[in-house]
Order: C-alpha cells, then structure tokens, then sequence
C-alpha cells in the first residue's frame, strides 16, 4: 500500500513524506527497521505519535505554506494527527465522530482545512485500495527512485526485470543495492498492473 502511493506520488510528481504514526506503540527500533529502508531510498520519513506528540511539531512545520493530502488506510491516526498538529483541525477523528460513524472509516469525505500556520491540508477517507491510472506497466521502474537508476544497464531495453539476462536490476537486489521487499512490491505491482491491461484489453 505504501508502495502504491509513493507510484502515485512519484507519477504526479508530487514529494512524498512518509508519515509513520502510532510510534508509541512500539520500540522505536522496530519502528526504524520497518521504514529506514525509505529513508536510505530518500524519502522523508517522519515518527510521531498523535497520543504523545512525537514529531507532530516536525509534522506541523513540513505541512506548513504547502497545500498537502493526507492518505493512508483507515485507523492510522490521519485526523487524529491533524487534531495534535492544530485542535479541531481533525473533526472527524474516531473518538470524536464514534456517535454519529456507523462504518468502518472515521473521515467519510475528504475535506480541504486551512491551517493557522499557512497552507491547507486534504484529510482523506482511509483507502482500502487504489488504483494507478494513467501508468503504464512498462513505465513502472521509473517511479521507483531506488530501481530507476539501474534500468538503463539492463541489456534489453524493455527488461520487465523478472527473468531477462543481464538485467542490471536483479544484480542490484542480489548486491543489496536494492531492497528485496521492493523488488517484491515491483514485481507484484507490475503483474497486478498488466492483469488490469489484459481486463481492459478483453472488455474492449
Ligand atoms: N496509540 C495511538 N493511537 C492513535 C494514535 N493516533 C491515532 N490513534 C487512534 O487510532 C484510531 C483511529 O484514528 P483516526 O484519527 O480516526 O484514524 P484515520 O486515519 O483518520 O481513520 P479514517 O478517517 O477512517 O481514515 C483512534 O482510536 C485514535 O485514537 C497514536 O499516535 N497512538
Ligand atoms: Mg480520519
Ligand atoms: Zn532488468
């Protein structure tokens, strides 16, 4: 999931920070090895905690004079964030909504806030899935900055980086220049994104 919204980021591009909330429920360190890996990448990855107020002010400063979107599942914290970062700012967090919510998502629709500080911040429903419109498989590789630099070395220049010869990329995984758990979500995303093709194909 995380994965797909950094394509998607990467695809409008749209600087993506990657939020990772609730840090109070766990050790830091298991926290740091769940999303250093996007750190190394090169992403911004902030720690906080809505409850503690971990990294709300480092939150706070990065959203300000920026017109942001927050999105992530349902249940990770996003209005509640949007509470600790400005009161009131996240109405519809679920303590405060769980009288009038009868589903499953706390935030029903998406809302445009203005904040104190300057800019303006989306607070999203929580995505059960999302589709990546308007990218091609072909071009997948491109929105992974930490694939991207390795393609041009493929032998072939339409290398899926599954099975070619000389694909420079699986070099990279196998060297540890690429994280593993990215390939996979690579590879996973890249067939899920064809098995979609085939669809429209066949509807057509
Ligand atoms: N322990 C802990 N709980 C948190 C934290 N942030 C939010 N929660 C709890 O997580 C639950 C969901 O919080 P919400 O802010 O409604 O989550 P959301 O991402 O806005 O959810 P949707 O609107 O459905 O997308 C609530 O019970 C919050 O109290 C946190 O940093 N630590
Ligand atoms: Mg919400
Ligand atoms: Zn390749």
């Amino acid at each position: 999931m995380l994965d797909r919204f950094l394509v998607a980021a990467e695809a409008s591009h749209l600087p993506a920070i990657i939020c990772a909330n609730k840090i109070d429920l766990i050790p830091f360190e298991q926290a740091q090895a769940l999303f250093g890996l996007y750190a190394d990448i090169g992403y911004e990855v902030l720690y906080t905690s809505a409850k503690t107020g971990a990294g709300v002010a480092e939150l706070r400063q990065r959203l300000t004079g920026k017109l942001s979107v927050l999105a992530g599942p349902s249940g990770v914290g996003k209005s509640s964030l949007l509470n600790a970062i400005q009161p009131e700012l996240g109405r519809y967090s679920k303590e405060v909504s769980r009288a009038t919510t009868k589903g499953r998502h706390a935030t029903v629709v998406p809302e445009l806030l203005r904040l104190d500080a300057g800019g303006y911040v989306a607070d999203t429903p929580g995505l059960r899935s999302m589709a990546l419109w308007d990218v091609e498989p072909e071009e997948l590789d491109a929105y992974y900055p930490d694939i991207r630099p390795f393609v041009a070395d493929c032998e072939f220049s339409d290398c899926t980086h599954r099975h070619e010869p000389g694909c420079a990329v699986r070099t990279a995984v196998a060297r540890g220049q690429i994280h593993p758990a990215r390939y996979d979500s690579y590879l996973r995303l890249r067939e899920e994104m064809e098995a979609e093709a085939r669809k429209v194909l066949l509807r057509a």
